[in-house]
């Protein structure tokens, strides 16, 4: 049986999670209970991600996987899902780089709060990582909503769970004010069982 090091606060590990739900493969994985950060790895994978970081897959017969897009790629291979698909594949990568490059920044801010010492923290450093979740999100609502409305894709569900993520951790910054389309697409996205089932907690 394959282990998934998982938490669920990780919007990373939805990602994950949200694939499993959707090609019918969550029998197949061991949740196993996971977390922590660069200063306390205690219950990180260590052993099988020198990084750190979940998600990480543990398998029968290879080595572990990661990150996210790696593991998220293998279980659409498996289940032959159709999750990239080949006609609009570089899109759908680059959604998914820009929904993890969203989540990137999201989750410095949150480090920054929580681990570095308050006399550490450097207002500009945290606004420009908001910048760089504004501007994409700006890039969503103006470029990307034709993209969005398509088939399901993996480019998809990565900004579905940016999205969800952004609400959990920076819930007091408005982000659907400006950006009505967007925030409609994220409301029905969000009434996918898969999506029900995986909403942060933590
Ligand atoms: O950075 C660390 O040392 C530990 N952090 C993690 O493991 C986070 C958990 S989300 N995961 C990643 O950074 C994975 C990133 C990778 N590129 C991927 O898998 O795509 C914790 C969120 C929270 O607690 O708010």
């Amino acid at each position: 049986m394959m282990q998934l090091y998982q938490n669920p606060a990780s919007p990373y590990v939805r990602k994950v999670l949200v694939v499993l739900h959707e090609t019918g493969q969550l029998d197949s994985v061991d949740m196993i209970a996971s977390g922590g950060s660069v200063v306390d790895t205690s219950k990180m994978p260590l052993a099988e991600n020198p990084l750190g970081k979940i998600p990480t897959l543990v398998r029968d017969d290879g080595p572990a996987l990661y990150d996210s897009r790696v593991i998220c790629r293998y279980f659409d291979t498996l289940a032959g899902a159709g999750l990239y698909p080949d006609s609009r594949l570089w899109e759908v990568l680059t959604l998914e780089s820009t929904a993890d490059g969203i989540l990137d920044a999201a989750i410095l801010m949150v480090y920054e709060a929580r681990i570095r010492p308050p006399e550490l923290h450097y207002a500009p450093w945290i606004e420009g990582q908001w910048a760089k979740v504004t501007r994409s999100l700006d890039a969503l609502e103006s470029r990307w909503m034709g993209h969005l409305a398509g088939p399901l894709d993996m480019g998809q569900i990565a900004v579905g769970c940016a999205l969800g993520y952004i609400d959990f951790r920076h819930g007091a910054r408005d982000w659907r004010g400006e950006r009505p389309a967007l925030a409609e697409w994220f409301a029905e996205l969000s009434k996918r069982p898969s999506m029900e089932a995986t909403v942060p907690v933590g």
